[in-house]
This record gives structure tokens, sequence and C-alpha cells, in this order.
């Protein structure tokens, strides 16, 4: 019996000590062999530049092979790299839709082909909810409303009777362009001392945001305009570069409402050069490639995702969070 239980306890000792002896298991090894199609639509703004940077650190952070084309803001050309994604049969595919409508044929044929779609960013309207998979970005009609609840408060703030605001909008028909106009006016809407008096397009780039903002002067001067609103802070920068050059003082004589939180729009706030900017945060590529882990995992995964985010304006507490800016 004696015997029997020393023999035990060398037994436990033995798989004890190889257990301490044995190597740790190596590092994950990425997995190139997961292919990930993204169809990025332009390099229109900081923004865009900056959420392209975080699509490609995630991808290479999970190990994933990213296929990636750059559509120049032509929808034509988000189509056909869509096609291309399909025919090279990439495990999943990630775009982000430049406008709302006109995907219905390709994404049926991703469909077809059993390949699974992250819209990153942007929506599509109306969509068969069959159509993707899972949207990944902003909640934009809540931006929207955090610009309008700015400015109800400053004009509270300024005991302002009556103000005059010209809108500088995305780009016509996208997700961001029509939310965000959307839930400004959702919230301003009843107030009967804002009137929206013109509503221009800048295509969220800075050389149409100065184009937008001298023709905007043009037609009814600076005495005419209280405050811009700006879809993004590329067309609110160079928005900026027109007041200074015509002797307007940003953020005193016009106020400045502006998206997105680029460093540079971030400084014009510190500065007192623009009074609002509302977070929209680029750094979606985490969230979009736990996602891909997830499907190929074969786990089931949420259809919406949006980050958290909030605004910072001349409001704000100083001894409030700093803005960091992108
Ligand atoms: O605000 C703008 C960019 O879709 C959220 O597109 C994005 C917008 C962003 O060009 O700067």
């Amino acid at each position: 019996m004696r015997r029997v239980r020393v023999f035990l306890m060398a037994l436990v000792l033995v798989f004890a000590l190889g257990g301490c002896a044995r190597r740790p298991d190596p590092a994950p090894q990425p997995d190139r062999s997961v292919v990930v199609g993204f169809s990025q639509l332009g390099a229109e703004s900081s923004w865009r530049i900056a959420n392209t940077a975080s699509m490609v650190d995630a991808a290479d952070k999970y190990g994933f092979a990213l296929m990636m084309e750059n559509a120049n803001q032509k929808q034509e050309l988000q189509i056909k790299s869509i096609r291309n994604f399909i025919a090279s049969r990439v495990d999943v595919i990630v775009f982000s839709p430049i406008v709302e409508t006109g995907w219905d044929n390709v994404l049926n044929e991703a469909r077809e082909a059993g390949i699974p779609v992250i819209l990153m960013d942007r929506m599509i309207e109306n969509a068969d909810e069959g159509l993707y998979t899972a949207y990944v970005g902003a909640d934009f009609y809540q931006e929207g409303r955090r610009a309008g609840e700015y400015l109800v408060k400053k004009a509270d703030a300024l005991e302002a009777v009556h103000m005059n605001i010209v809108e500088i909008s995305g780009t016509i028909d996208s997700t961001p362009m029509r939310d965000r106009r959307r839930g400004f006016l959702d919230v301003i809407g009843e107030d009967t001392r804002f009137t929206v008096i013109a509503s221009v397009s800048g295509d969220f780039l800075r050389s149409k945001g100065e184009e937008c903002m001298s023709e905007l002067l043009s037609r009814f001067g600076a005495e005419g305009i209280d405050v811009v609103y700006s879809h993004n802070d590329s067309m609110t920068l160079g928005a900026l570069d027109v007041l200074d050059r015509q002797g307007v003082r940003p953020g005193k004589d016009i106020l400045l409402i502006s998206v997105d939180g680029e460093k540079e729009a971030v400084q014009a706030l510190k500065d007192g050069r623009v009074n609002c900017v509302v977070q929209c945060t680029p750094a979606l590529g985490g969230s979009v490639m736990a996602l891909v882990q997830g499907l190929v995992n074969g786990r089931s995964i949420p259809k919406i995702s949006h980050p958290v985010e909030s605004a910072f304006s001349d409001l704000d507490d100083p001894a409030g969070p700093e803005p960091e800016g992108f």
C-alpha cells in the first residue's frame, strides 16, 4: 500500500516538473491566410487619411492580409473594387460607401458569392438588411444634434435675439451629410431665434470649404452671417482662411461650429477661432478587424457598432478634459 502511495506521489511530481519545464507556447502567428478586401472612398480630408491608417494598422495587428483600393471619391471605382474582391474570393469585404444609394447590385453579387460585407464609416439607404453583415461607424444624427445643442446654449449665453446660419455641408447624399444636417435641424428647428439662410456643399474638401465661404460672404456680407455650421474640419479650415483674408474675426464676428476633431481644428478651438468641434473618430480599424476575426471564427457579430463620442466647445469648463485631436 505504502509503495503504491510513493509511486503515485512520484508520478504527480514528474507531471508537475514536466509542466514547469515545458516551454511557453509560441506567440500566435499572424493568420495571413485571412484576406480582407477594403475599398476606401478617397483621401479627401485628414479624417479620411487617419481612418485609412487606422485600418492598415489594425489589419497588421490582427495579422490579416489587406487588399486595399482607394476610389478617389468615385462610386464607380468603389463598385469596381468590390467586384475585384469578389473575383479574388477574399474572406471579408469592408467598404466605406461614398453615398447611400446605388449599391444593391454589387452587394447582391457579394451575397451570392457568400462573402460577408462590413460597412465602415458610412451607411447605405433603405438597405435590405441581408445585403450587409455589420456596420461600424459614428452616429451622425447624434453628432448633428450635438452641434445644434451647442448653438442653443451659445445663443442663450449671448442672449442672442436672432441668428442667421449658413451651412457648408459634406458630400451630397452621404450619410454624414444627411444625418449631421437632420440632427442639427431637429434641435434648432422649432427655435425662432435661428434661420438657416443658405446651405451649400463643400464635398468635405478644404479647397471647396474655402470656395463656399467666399461665395457666402459675397452673397450675404459678413454682417449677414452669424454662424457657420460646417460638416467637417477640413472645410472649416478652408473657411477660416477666407475669413482671415477678408478681415472677419472667426469665433467672434462669426461663430464656427465644426465636426471631426483633427489637430488643426482643435488648436483653432483653443485659440478661440472655432467655437465648437463635434467629435467624430476616424479610429475604426480596431473594431472592424475585431468583427472580421469574429466572422472568421464563426461567431455571430453585432449588426451596428458606434464609437463613443462627445463635443468640445468654448462653453466647456476649462478644468474639464482636453480634446486631443488626430
Ligand atoms: O467627417 C469627413 C470625411 O464620413 C465621417 O468624411 C466621415 C466624414 C468626415 O471626409 O472629414
